[in-house]
C-alpha cells in the first residue's frame, strides 16, 4: 500500500478544527486530529509545507518508522506545533491499518482490558451553592465522576466558569481576552467548595479539580493539603508543568492525587515526574503528546511507576481524537479515567462517530480504525475563524499563567 495524497479540513462548527486526511492508493484513507487550540494555522502549515511532501509514496503499514522519519527526520524535535502535527499523521496511520485489517484500534494496541471506559464531567457554577446544585444535576444523569470548578468573590473571571448562560468554550473569536486573576482569593475559596461539596453529596462521587496550573509549588502544597479531608480523585495542574521538580514540594506536603500533562507533548516532558513518583496521573492527550505510538510509551513507562492515565479530553479536541483516546482507554491496563467534555450538536453534523455516553461511561463500537469519519461537505458550510484563549494578569497588571 502507498500513501497518494493528504488533506488539511480546516473547519469550524462552532470552534475550530484542523483534521489531516491520509489516501492510499487501495482506496482506504486515515483521519488524524490536527488542532491545536488557538494557533491551528501553525499545525496545518507546518503539515502542508513539510509533513505532506514527504509522505507521499511511503508505505502507511510503517507507522514507527513514520513517526521517527518525522520526529527524529526534522531535526528540530518537539514543541507543540510539532507535535500535534506527528500526532496527526500518527492516528490517520493506525486508522488506516485498522482499515485495512478490517478491526478496531483497540484491537491492533492490546484488545479489551475492560467493557466501558470511565469518564468525567466539568460541574461549574457561579459561586458555591450553584456549582454544588450542578454537581447533583450531573450525578442524576448519571456521571461517577465530576470536576467542580466554581465562581470565586472578588475574581470577574475564573477558569472553567462559563458567564453566559452557554457551555464553557475559553477560545474566543476577538483578540486574546484579558482575566485578572489572585491566587490568595483562590486559595481560600476552594476547601470551602468541596467542604460543601462532601457535605451535599456524600463520599460516594468522584470529585476532580483543575487549578489551571495557577500556583507556586508552595501554594499548590497548602492547597493540596487542606483538599486532603475531602478525598478528591485528583487534583489537576496544581503548578505549572515546565519544573517538573515543582512537584516533589507538592508531594512531601499532602496526599491528594496529582494529575498533570495536557500541555506536554513528548516523554521528555515527564519523565522526572514518572521516575519519582510524583504524579498519579498522566494527562497529554493523544493529539498533541506525539499520537498512540508515543503514547503507548508513555503509558508503558508511567505502568511501571503505578502512574495512570486520565486524557485530556476538553472540547477543543476532536471528535477524532476522543474516539482514538477511546480506544486506547480500552486497551490498556493502567487506564485511570477520561475527561468527557460532550461536543456541541453542530459538531456532529461534520463529525460521524460510533462513541456514546451511558450511565457515567464511554462506550464505544467495532468499526474499523477510529470509527470516525468527517463529512467534508459539511465542513465546508464551518470555515475557519481565528480564534484565541484568554490571557491572563494578576491584578496589578503583571502578566500570569492562563
Ligand atoms: O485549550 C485549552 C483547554 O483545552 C484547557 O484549558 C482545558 O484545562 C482544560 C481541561 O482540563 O479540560
Ligand atoms: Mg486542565
Amino acid at each position: 500500500m502507498k500513501i497518494i495524497k493528504a488533506d488539511i479540513i480546516v473547519c469550524s462548527p462552532g470552534r475550530n478544527f484542523v483534521t489531516l486526511k491520509i489516501y492510499t492508493d487501495q482506496g482506504i484513507y486515515g483521519l488524524g486530529d490536527a488542532t491545536l487550540n488557538g494557533r491551528e494555522k501553525a499545525v496545518a502549515t507546518y503539515l502542508e509545507e513539510y509533513c505532506i511532501p514527504c509522505l507521499i509514496g511511503k508505505d502507511p503499514a510503517n507507522i514507527e518508522d513514520i513517526w521517527h522519519y518525522f520526529y527524529r527526520g526534522a531535526y528540530w524535535k518537539r514543541g507543540p506545533v510539532t507535535m500535534t502535527a506527528i500526532s496527526a499523521i500518527d492516528m490517520a496511520l493506525w486508522d488506516i491499518k485498522g482499515k485495512a485489517l478490517d478491526t478496531p484500534l483497540y484491537n491492533l494496541i492490546g484488545g479489551k482490558s475492560r467493557g466501558k471506559i470511565l469518564v468525567y464531567s466539568h460541574a461549574y457554577g457561579k459561586d458555591i451553592e450553584e456549582t454544588v446544585d450542578v454537581v447533583g444535576r450531573q450525578m442524576e444523569e448519571g456521571f461517577h465522576a465530576i470536576r467542580a470548578q466554581s465562581g470565586i468573590p472578588g475574581i470577574d473571571d475564573v477558569y472553567g466558569v462559563s458567564k453566559a448562560d452557554k457551555p464553557y468554550e475559553p477560545a474566543q473569536r476577538q483578540l486574546p481576552k484579558e482575566s485578572l486573576w489572585e491566587t490568595e482569593k483562590y486559595l481560600n475559596h476552594l476547601p470551602k467548595l468541596f467542604k460543601r461539596l462532601r457535605e451535599v453529596h456524600g463520599d460516594d462521587p468522584h470529585l476532580l479539580h483543575d487549578a489551571h496550573h495557577r500556583c507556586t509549588p508552595v501554594e499548590a502544597s497548602r492547597l493540596a493539603k487542606e483538599l486532603e479531608p475531602y478525598h478528591l480523585f485528583w487534583l489537576e495542574d496544581p503548578v505549572s508543568g515546565e519544573l517538573q521538580e515543582g512537584l516533589r514540594l507538592v508531594r512531601q506536603h499532602s496526599v491528594t492525587p496529582l494529575a498533570i500533562g495536557e500541555v506536554f507533548n513528548s516523554i521528555y516532558d515527564c519523565t522526572t515526574l514518572m521516575t519519582e513518583q510524583l504524579i498519579d496521573y498522566i494527562r497529554m492527550p493523544i493529539v498533541h503528546g506525539g499520537g498512540i505510538s508515543h503514547l503507548l510509551k508513555v503509558a508503558a513507562m508511567a505502568s511501571i511507576y503505578h502512574i495512570k492515565t486520565g486524557f485530556h479530553g476538553a472540547t477543543d479536541l476532536s471528535p477524532v481524537n476522543l474516539a482514538a483516546s477511546l480506544h486506547f482507554d480500552m486497551a490498556i491496563n493502567n487506564f485511570g479515567i477520561q475527561e468527557y467534555m460532550p461536543h456541541q450538536p453542530v459538531v456532529n453534523e461534520v463529525f460521524q462517530s460510533d462513541y456514546y455516553f451511558d450511565k457515567g461511561y464511554m462506550v464505544i463500537g467495532d468499526r474499523p480504525g477510529l470509527g470516525v469519519d468527517i463529512d467534508e461537505k459539511a465542513a465546508k458550510k464551518f470555515p475557519y475563524q481565528r480564534a484565541y484563549l484568554p490571557v491572563n494578569r494578576k491584578m496589578d497588571g503583571t502578566m500570569f499563567h492562563w
